[in-house]
């Protein structure tokens, strides 16, 4: 198991900090002040939480074990070796990659880039990858098929017809997706074609033990059989232990964890089957180690960082927005972080967009071209300059992401285009030798965040390379979001209370939210809850009895649920007035402080 450990024993390990929830779940004490600090400080809580992915130390307590600790390095190993066998017989083989949500777009993500690079080296491509969802859920957040174990499996089986041999990594940051466990449930019953592997980021006790609807078994318990194939040097499952910067919001550290997992396990597979370099131990620590050194040089940026993330809560507070302009994946991670502002933070859809070179042709995602569906669909530089760039004004931000192995030249051509609408405009570029005319290209931007990669890091492995460009995008990217969403009061302490409670794990989180709080009873607060769905003073037997997915069906209607049930159990008030009274404030952290000085 992995653990991200924490500075702050004495608070961290008392039992009763927050006891019954799982880590993932947990707030970090790093941030508790995050809504009151300034962009430096925001940047440098975010570095330190982020660093606490590479921590050594387990700090005694064995129930954690860290991402370097030697049981959880072996199952890479082990994962790493399977890989390379798949590869090295690909006839009638499938590496399925699968997860809800931000884990699945990790999934789609890693599984798009390598079937690319094996297509480059004329090898059969043998990725797939699987998003509750389907590909709606790359861009936008689709939270109810996450509670579906059925669809999952159901998937899984259509996307494996006809193959003899599967690895099925199936990625579920908080172990409780019931989508993922519906599809490890399927494997362990067919283990002659399935080996499954389990990446999240709880020790198996803290498996949700909720019960899946329609199922026999919770995660946990699906947690605990793939423990005992473990045993039997079956099923592959790696684990680790995190807590958020933003409670819960497994998008930041789950994700980037993730990804640096599968593809400390992919990458190890390829080398060994095609450059006939043996996983071993010690390569797959050195691996883990050069992460380490993508983050550190990432975040060596602060004041830079700091920079962007102020100019983007300028923008959002004037009701400008943010644009992000990407060439290849780093587009796309610019699109994803975009997208999951929706959910994380309550933010409009204007609010931050991401669009990249070539759209749907770049994303090369399985369903193709998706710009039919509407707005949240369109993405391509294209579509920015057609309908983005004559509105463009300084109120709204837009950041080139970009590396020197991309077309400086169009680059050059967008930065003007934009610069004849607002000088607001800057650059996250990526260099390896250093470009030929860097003030050419510098003059275009207000600000250039320039991360210059040293070649002992990559070895001349240009995947490895966009790898680390991706992950250190990433890094930055969700610095900038949060970052501004925070400075404009969308977060209050380190809890996003404005959640959509949209599936199971995020209505129990609401729950939690409003008990931490308001000190109210867990019936309480699910009452006062469940009045703010149906939008009722007084709860009905039916919606009383009816169970959660129903309640998530109704809350996926309404807005700012959470808030309002919070103003209620705190004044007292009717929903009514709860309502009015949160329309006077915009900013989350001041409609809760007002409400507790009611008492
Ligand atoms: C988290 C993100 C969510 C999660 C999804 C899957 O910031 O908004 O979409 O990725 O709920 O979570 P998990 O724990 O199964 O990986």
């Amino acid at each position: 198991m992995f653990d991200y450990r924490i500075k702050d024993m004495q608070h961290w390990q008392h039992s009763s900090y927050e006891p019954y929830l799982p880590v993932t779940e947990k707030s970090n004490p790093i941030t508790r002040d995050i809504d009151k600090a300034s962009p430096k400080e925001i940047v440098e809580m975010l570095q330190k939480c982020d660093a606490e992915i590479f921590e050594r130390t387990s700090h005694g307590n064995p129930m954690y074990q860290t991402l370097n600790s030697s049981s959880v390095v072996q199952t890479i190993v082990d994962v790493s070796k399977r890989v390379e066998v798949i590869l090295k017989d690909p006839e009638d083989s499938l590496i399925v990659l699968s997860g809800c949500g931000t884990s699945g777009r990790v999934a789609f993500l890693l599984a798009t880039s390598l079937n690319r690079w094996l297509a480059s080296q004329h090898q059969k491509q043998i990725y797939s990858y699987i998003i509750a969802g389907g590909d709606k859920a790359l861009l936008t957040s689709q939270e109810t098929p996450e509670d579906d174990p059925l669809l999952g499996a159901l998937t899984l089986g259509k996307v494996c017809v006809g193959k003899k041999h599967v690895l099925f990594i199936g990625i579920s940051c908080g172990l409780s997706a019931p989508f993922v466990a519906g599809q490890l449930d399927f494997c362990l019953r067919n283990l002659e074609i399935f080996t499954p592997v389990l990446i999240g980021f709880n020790p198996v006790d803290m498996a949700r033990t909720e019960p899946i609807q329609t199922c026999s078994f919770h995660f946990k318990e699906v947690a605990e059989r793939m423990n005992e194939m473990q045993k039997q040097a079956k099923g592959l499952r790696a684990q680790s232990s995190s807590r958020e910067a933003i409670s819960g919001s497994s998008r930041m550290k789950g994700g980037s964890a993730t990804k640096i997992i599968l593809e400390t396990i992919l990458l190890a597979g390829h080398e060994a089957a095609y450059s006939k370099k043996a996983v071993t131990f010690n390569g797959i620590l050195y691996s883990l180690n050069m992460f380490e050194k993508v983050h550190q040089i990432t975040y060596s940026q602060t004041k830079e960082l700091a920079a962007l993330v102020q100019k983007a809560a300028i923008s959002l507070r004037k009701k400008g927005h943010v644009y992000y302009l990407g060439w290849q994946t780093l587009g796309i991670i610019g699109i994803i972080d975009a997208s999951e502002c929706i959910p994380t933070f309550g933010a409009g859809f204007e609010d931050i967009r991401g669009f990249v070179r070539s759209g749907f042709s770049e994303m090369n995602n399985k369903e193709g071209d998706l710009s039919s569906l509407g707005p949240h669909f369109i993405i391509d530089h294209k579509d920015f300059v057609d309908t983005i760039l004559p509105n463009l004004s300084d109120n709204d931000t837009v950041i080139f992401l970009y590396s020197e192995n991309d077309d400086l030249n169009e680059v050059s051509v967008l930065a003007k285009n934009v610069r004849q609408r607002t000088s607001n405009l800057h650059a996250i570029a990526h260099e390896l030798k250093g470009l030929s005319d860097p003030e050419r290209m510098r003059s275009h931007f207000m600000t250039v965040l320039t991360i210059k990669w040293p070649s002992s890091l990559y070895k001349h492995s240009p995947v490895l390379m966009k790898q680390y460009w991706e992950l250190s995008t990433k890094w930055c990217l969700n610095v900038i979001s949060t970052g501004a969403h925070v400075l404009i009061g969308k977060v209050y302490m380190n809890y996003m209370i404005d959640l959509r409670v949209t599936n199971s794990k995020l209505y129990r989180r609401a729950i939690h939210i409003l008990q931490r709080f308001t000190g109210s009873t867990q019936a309480q607060c699910e009452t006062a809850l469940l009045r703010a769905i149906y939008d009722v003073e007084e709860l009905s037997d039916e919606m009383s009895s009816t169970d959660v997915t129903q309640h998530t069906l109704v809350a996926n209607k309404r807005g700012s649920v959470v808030p309002i049930a919070l103003v209620m159990l705190q004044s007292r008030r009717t929903i009514a007035e709860a309502k009015s009274y949160l329309d006077a404030y915009s900013v989350i952290r001041d409609a809760v402080a007002a409400c507790q000085r009611l008492l």
